[in-house]
């Protein structure tokens, strides 16, 4: 039997120049091992990046013991594989050259035994990886092409490291507008020694074929449980090895395994298909069950097993629907037949120092965090990496969709042939890793170098790069997909209208970057005036949680301009842009804390100002999709992000919950009415009550009704158009959609800006009740209108319910839990519970 084993322990990390040398496990990298060992102060606090920045200067070597053992050199093959090396550099075997590095993004394989048997040792050997400074190379190789294919992005406060663009390396680690500049070396994933003996399975490819009907209910054509069949075709093609072997005795067993299915077939051709009649599904985790079955693949020599392999897969038809329609054409997501509203958000690095991110556990934070915010899809930005399995196991498992760019951001890309050649095979390496998760919707090019051509100015600079670009996106990397990957979609670059440079930008056609707020500086109310076919990118900065920026400053640095929170913001414009949206829309509150909050609430208003809107358009496919930027921080500072570095939710991730909720009701104000809409996200048909009540600042109800609706299935609709002439106080609406049982929606939404308003003290009160260990109701009561209602402590607490608003009278009772084996204690004395009103009034 073939034998896998894993290199993770003892290595030896050491830099001459430096006159350093440390110990070290991997999947790690320089800066985490010499953060480990005291060699630097931590990078992420104050303003320590600039005193780290040595570090990628240097050159660094990993090196090990190697122990073979006489089964090792009698086998015939031994791969040494490094599922990631960071970036530039050599691997070494006894001071003999095994081969040149220079992609971060691909697995390196060596093959001790065909080609460099006469250099290894029984017992022990001395493996070596070398790294080069990627700044040094990347200096080097923009020498040797003659060509500065930098051009520093004009939202970036400081210019990236020169050479970029020359390195297949984690763009964002030279620096981006919310990343610190901190380009890392290391062996950032597994290593592993296999000893192949007789044969082995290359590698498994699956394709499925799906029939299904829809339902005769008319009402509800999506749920079609129905007739529907499957027919699962598996190749596993394998290598034999000569002299060892019998290739006719060789005979390859299949298995899959799913729910109230079993089924072993076996060939000798390395290939068989599964008829699965009713299949259960693989559907995202708010339109049904993520159901997963088990494929196995064993391959024997008469009754010895050789070598065997084991994917989980989804039985799962998507497709991109692109028809013609009165505004150009559709860009949406049909799941099983489903047509489906992403909702969503942008994904980046969880680290700069990447394996510290899954080392500390946080793929499965994140996942959670995105079920709990009601989101279906994430899209892998492709200025980070490709993630990690076990991020995309999380998603099969739990659901969620992954809009995956291929690693090309914002930059150009070079032309020259070995340049090419890399990219090529980590595009291999990448879709053959990933194709079986059903999580995967669709593979795209790059983002925003398209987009770019025309809006920021690359057609000019980079006019002899277009033939390249093309060739790049608009040729290999297709090709590679449907070669590789035959059932999955390919997108030229996000945002695009299909390629060829043709109106990138176009709202009737394609995906969409939105930045006319924010960086265009525009109001929030322009996102009205933007409809697009699918929003994969628009958003709004805020400053991260209170509780993170005390982990990386001073009290004394608590002033947005100061030298330490200036650090922490990496866009030109910044924080000043933060405080002049916040100035547009609020009363400035004197306090950092206060601010701090304001920027979140006035992050959270602008992107929920969109996203009711574009969801609001689902009817007729106009719209089908929203993801904003971004999800999460590599480091702590203010960004996009709704969720921060340390995990802890901004007022953006709490509005998200009832923003991308499946079944909601949305308001669209106008200057003498408001409309209220209802959406239906789910595959059926919903009798819904819609109640809602107008109150002014003060608690003067001006309006309310209660009425029946029923919601059609993956659609929305107007419910009501309430007038409310010129004259009539503004104030905020509130808004209820129940069942035949429960209220299953709450909503409000406040009529103008809420500077305008003088508000009344609400009088809130609240007690906390104590429902068992670590678990807490929090009951809050308003006696007047009270807006974003927060409650906050020094404790990690969660509880997934925050900056609501209660009517006169209402209270509503928050589950919290404390973070596990916390005291109460901290969380007892340190909880506030605070409204708008008190941000104003109370802190200053
Ligand atoms: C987008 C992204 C990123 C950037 C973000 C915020 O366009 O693709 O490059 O960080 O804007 O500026």
């Amino acid at each position: 039997m073939n034998k896998v084993t894993a290199l993770d322990t003892q290595w030896n990390l050491s830099c001459k120049a430096k006159g350093i040398s440390l110990q070290t496990d991997i999947p790690s990298t320089v800066y985490e091992a010499l953060l480990a060992n005291n060699h630097i102060q931590d990078p992420f606090y104050g303003t320590n990046e600039q005193k780290a920045t040595w570090v990628y200067k240097e050159d660094w070597v990993y090196e090990k013991e190697l122990i073979l053992t006489e089964e090792d050199l009698q086998a015939d093959e031994l791969i040494l594989r490094f599922y990631g090396l960071d970036t530039i550099g050599t691997v070494s075997l006894n001071g003999n050259l095994l081969g040149s590095i220079d992609n971060m993004h691909r697995t390196w394989e060596f093959n001790l035994i065909g080609d460099f048997k006469k250099i290894l040792t029984l017992g022990n050997n001395t493996l070596t990886v070398y790294f080069k400074s990627p700044v040094f190379h990347g200096e080097e190789e923009t020498r040797k092409h003659k060509r500065n294919l930098r051009e520093f992005p004009w939202f970036m406060k400081s210019p990236t490291l020169k050479g970029i663009s020359y390195l297949r390396k984690a763009l964002y680690s030279f620096g981006w507008d919310w990343g610190p500049q901190l380009p890392d070396s290391g062996i950032w994933r597994p290593v592993e020694l296999e000893r192949v003996q007789k044969a082995k399975i290359c590698e498994i490819n699956s394709m499925q074929s799906h029939i299904y009907t829809p339902t005769e209910n008319r009402e509800n054509p999506y749920l079609h449980k129905p007739i529907h069949e499957c027919t699962l075709n598996v190749s596993a093609p394998w290598k034999a090895f000569g002299k060892n072997i019998e290739k006719p005795s060789l005979e390859t067993r299949f298995t899959l395994e799913g729910p109230n299915y079993h089924k072993v077939e076996t060939s000798k051709e390395g290939k068989t298909s599964f008829f699965i009649k009713n299949p259960e599904l693989w559907w995202t985790y708010d339109l049904g069950e993520p159901t997963l079955y088990t494929l196995r693949v064993e391959l024997f020599d008469g009754e010895t097993l050789l070598d065997t392999k084991e994917q989980q897969i989804g039985l799962r038809d998507i497709r991109l629907i692109r028809n013609k329609d009165t505004w150009g054409e559709t860009f949406y997501f049909q799941l099983n037949g489903v047509p489906l509203f992403a909702k969503g958000a942008n994904w980046i690095p969880e680290d700069s120092f990447i394996p510290r991110g899954k080392k500390l556990g946080l793929y499965a934070k994140r996942i959670d965090d995105v079920k709990d915010a009601h989101m279906n899809m994430i899209r892998i930005w492709g200025g980070g990496i490709y993630e990690d399995d076990h991020f995309y196991d999380l998603c099969d498992q739990k659901g969620i969709l992954v809009w995956q760019d291929f690693m090309f951001a914002c930059f150009m890309p070079p032309k020259h042939e070995e340049f090419i050649e890399s990219v090529r095979k980590e595009a291999i390496d990448n879709i053959k890793r990933l194709r079986h998760h059903p999580s995967i919707a669709i593979w795209v090019g790059n983002n925003e170098i398209e987009g770019g051509w025309t809006s920021l100015g690359y057609g000019i600079r980079f006019r002899n790069y277009k033939k390249n670009y093309l060739r790049l996106f608009e040729s290999l990397l297709p090709k590679l997909v449907q070669e590789h990957d035959p059932q999955r979609y390919y997108w030229p670059s996000s945002p695009s209208s299909h390629g060829g440079f043709k109106k990138p930008e176009s709202p009737n056609y394609g995906d969409s970057h939105f930045w006319d707020v924010w960086h265009g500086g525009k109001p929030f109310s322009i996102y009205r005036e933007h409809y697009s076919r699918f929003m994969s990118e628009f958003g709004f900065e805020s400053f991260p949680v209170m509780k993170t920026i005390a982990e990386f400053s001073e009290e004394k640095d608590w002033e947005f301009q100061s030298e330490v929170m200036e650090n922490h913001q990496k866009n030109g414009a910044g924080n000043k842009k933060i405080l002049s949206y916040m100035e547009n829309r609020f009363a400035i509150p004197d306090d950092f804390p206060s601010r701090v909050t304001l920027s979140q609430i006035t992050q959270a208003e602008a992107m929920e100002y969109g996203i009711d809107h574009w969801r609001r358009n689902r009817k007729d496919f106009r719209c089908m999709g929203a993801l904003y930027w971004q999800l999460n921080d590599c480091w702590p500072v203010a960004s996009w992000s709704s969720i921060d570095y340390y995990g802890r939710w901004k007022a953006l991730h709490y509005f998200a919950r009832r923003f991308f909720a499946p079944l909601y009701a949305s308001v669209a104000e106008h200057k003498e009415s408001f409309e209220i809409w209802g959406v239906n996200d789910t595959r059926e048909e919903k009798e819904i009550t819609l109640d809602w009540w107008h109150y002014s600042p003060k608690g003067t109800l001006l309006g309310s009704k209660s009425k029946e609706y029923t919601l059609a299935p993956a659609n929305s609709a107007l419910l009501e158009t309430v007038e409310t002439p010129q004259g009539t106080e503004r104030g905020v609406v509130f808004y209820t959609i129940s069942d035949e049982t429960d209220v299953i929606y709450e909503g409000f939404k406040i009529l103008e800006t809420p500077s305008t308003y003088t508000w009344e003290d609400p009088e809130l009160s609240w007690n906390l009740q104590k429902w068992g260990e670590g678990q807490y109701g929090l009951e809050i009561t308003a006696k007047k209108p009270a807006i974003y209602i927060h409650w906050e402590s020094n404790s990690d607490a969660k509880g997934v319910e925050n900056f609501f608003s209660l009517m006169p009278g209402e209270s509503k009772i928050v589950e919290i839990t404390l973070p596990e084996g916390e005291s109460p204690k901290e969380f007892k004395e340190t909880l506030r519970v605070a409204s708008l009103y008190n941000l104003y009034t109370q802190r200053g």
